[in-house]
């Protein structure tokens, strides 16, 4: 009798811990793995528009080392930036913080360098770190262990660095050269003792759109379909869309940006938007030699010749802008998508792969002739949005595709949480890391965008606004005071600002309220 209750006692003793065993283990397992502190490689490109990456839209290109990224880890189909232009981004990915926080609110800012960086945090914890390509933050580099930067925006052909040591001028194509640099920086320079964090930062595929010399038999290759709001007249919208100067049509030049000779556009009396279009041109070729500068003439003479016989004017002329801007600049991410295979074929080699942490991601998005536009800068949705691909399998469900509202003020605390590194309080951000693990957690409503540079290129108008899973309500501010909400499930491509529609009134209070209280959240009161 006795025994038998002893056994009974025993077996609902299992029954009630066991469960508990088997979570704490798991857990202990979990810890095991992530303890092993990651290396961490984060490739950020320059004005990738995430409808030129396969993995998000197949109509304009195929990006099969990007895709295979994206197979082999999570796609985030629903990431942002916060004030959408480059070295402010790159300040939020630095410090976690929003523009207002960080101080960097525009590209006219020097960042400063004495304030806590995920880079900083980092290698006080023992990793080693590293920033090879753009920075674009004037000041320089700090809590890097190795870095050579381009100056400022950088060139395409031979470029020039700045290291520690001062300037040099490299040969070669801007996007192989940065991509050797880290190969080497990972194969030979580094301890090889430590985790690693390397930010390898991208010039391409930002304007002027200069293809690798690898590339330029397929140049002129293609004709690419025509975005439906190519020829947008912007009448649903305020002041600000009608006065941005990032037109195809009327701001994007003949010379730089389409490669035409200005001798040729003087004869044929067209007029730049800006002269400097002619002076740049000139500077792109100036440190080619005289086989590299036939090798580009070889390239453009049956589109120059085709343009000299025939001339476009009107929409005709939109259209064959639109046509040349995407030649270049899908041509430029091509290279970017070939260096990547490149990268992982090294990691591959060399045992890497299982234990880095991938990143995939730009600085911003851009308009690829959608709205009539190129450039970025507003919270519309294709200069707002910005891919971004992580690739951990220790953690990371091969092929899997979140659709949570993540932004970059995000990346600072997600690395740091995956190297095991106490996340400080004043960061804004919010760990991916669950979402990564394929996790159900509550998760943010809502976003918040502020952007600052204004009067400045492209005259987009300061703005700031909160973007939920399904509204978004923009006030444009400054030298005007206007209000936009679109609906994005009705108006996906956001044509029609129905701020003062009487069906959306409740909604608009409710963006109001959310708004009002995220500047309070993030302490924004500028
Ligand atoms: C340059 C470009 C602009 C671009 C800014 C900022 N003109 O000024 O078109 O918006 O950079 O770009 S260019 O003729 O010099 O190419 S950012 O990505 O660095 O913010
Ligand atoms: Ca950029």
């Amino acid at each position: 009798m006795r025994k038998k209750t002893s056994l009974l006692f025993l077996a609902v003793w299992l029954l009630v811990t066991l469960p508990g065993c088997d979570k704490r283990a798991k857990e202990k397992v979990k810890q095991d793995t992530e303890n092993l502190r990651p290396n961490i490689i984060i490739i950020m490109t320059d004005d990738h528009a995430y409808q030129a990456i396969s993995a998000y839209d197949t109509t304009l290109i195929r990006t099969p080392n990007i895709d295979r990224l994206a197979e082999e880890g999570m796609r985030f189909a629903n990431s942002f930036v916060s004030n959408s232009v480059s070295s402010p981004s790159r300040a939020v990915c630095l410090t976690g913080k929003h523009s207002h926080r960080n101080g960097h609110i525009d590209n006219t800012c020097v960042f400063d360098s004495t304030q806590q960086t995920f880079p900083k945090i980092m290698q006080s914890s023992g990793y080693q770190t590293a920033l090879i390509g753009k920075w674009h933050l004037v000041s320089t580099p700090t809590g890097f262990d190795h870095w050579e930067i381009l100056p400022g925006q950088g060139e395409y052909y031979h470029p020039e660095f700045i290291t520690e040591n001062g300037k040099h001028r490299e040969q070669g194509y801007v996007t192989d050269i940065i991509t050797d640099k880290a190969i080497h920086w990972i194969a030979e320079q580094r301890d090889q003792n430590k985790p690693f964090v390397l930010l390898c930062n991208h010039k391409a595929p930002h304007r002027e759109w200069s293809p690798s010399p690898a590339d330029y038999p397929i140049v002129l290759s293609k004709t690419y379909p025509e975005p439906e709001t190519l020829f947008d007249d912007y009448s649903g919208r305020g002041t600000a869309a009608k006065t941005a100067e990032m037109r195809i049509k009327d701001h994007m030049g003949l010379t730089m940006d389409s490669k035409l000779p200005p001798g040729l556009v003087d004869s044929l009396g067209y007029n730049e938007f800006l002269s400097w279009y002619h002076t740049d041109y000139t500077h792109i070729r100036r440190n080619l030699s005289e086989e590299e500068l036939a090798a580009i003439d070889d390239t453009y003479r049956p589109m120059i010749e085709d343009f000299r016989r025939n001339p476009r004017t009107g929409e005709e002329l939109t259209r064959w802008k639109y046509q040349r801007y995407m030649q270049d600049y899908l041509t430029t991410i091509k290279s970017v998508d070939d260096n990547i295979g490149r990268l992982y074929n090294h990691l591959k080699e060399n045992n890497l792969l299982e234990n880095t942490l991938i990143v995939y991601v730009s600085d911003q998005g851009f308009y690829l002739g959608e709205h009539g536009w190129f450039d970025k800068r507003f919270m519309y949705e294709e200069s707002f949005r910005t891919p971004l691909i992580m690739r951990y399998p220790k953690i990371i469900k091969a092929n899997s595709v979140n659709y949570d509202l993540v932004q970059n003020i995000d990346y600072a605390e997600t690395f740091l949480d995956l190297a095991g590194i106490t996340i400080p309080d004043d960061m804004q951000g919010r760990s991916l890391l669950p979402l990564l693990r394929g996790e159900k957690v509550e998760w943010r409503d809502a976003l918040y965008y502020h952007y600052y540079e204004y009067p400045s290129i492209h005259a987009v108008k300061r703005h700031y606004g909160v973007r939920t899973d399904r509204y978004k309500l923009i006030h444009f501010y400054y030298d005007i005071d206007e209000w936009e909400l679109y609906d994005l499930q009705n108006d996906p491509k956001e044509m029609n600002n129905v701020i003062d529609a009487p069906q959306y009134q409740e909604i608009k209070k409710m963006l109001m309220k959310r708004l009002a209280e995220l500047r309070e959240e993030y302490g924004d009161h500028g």
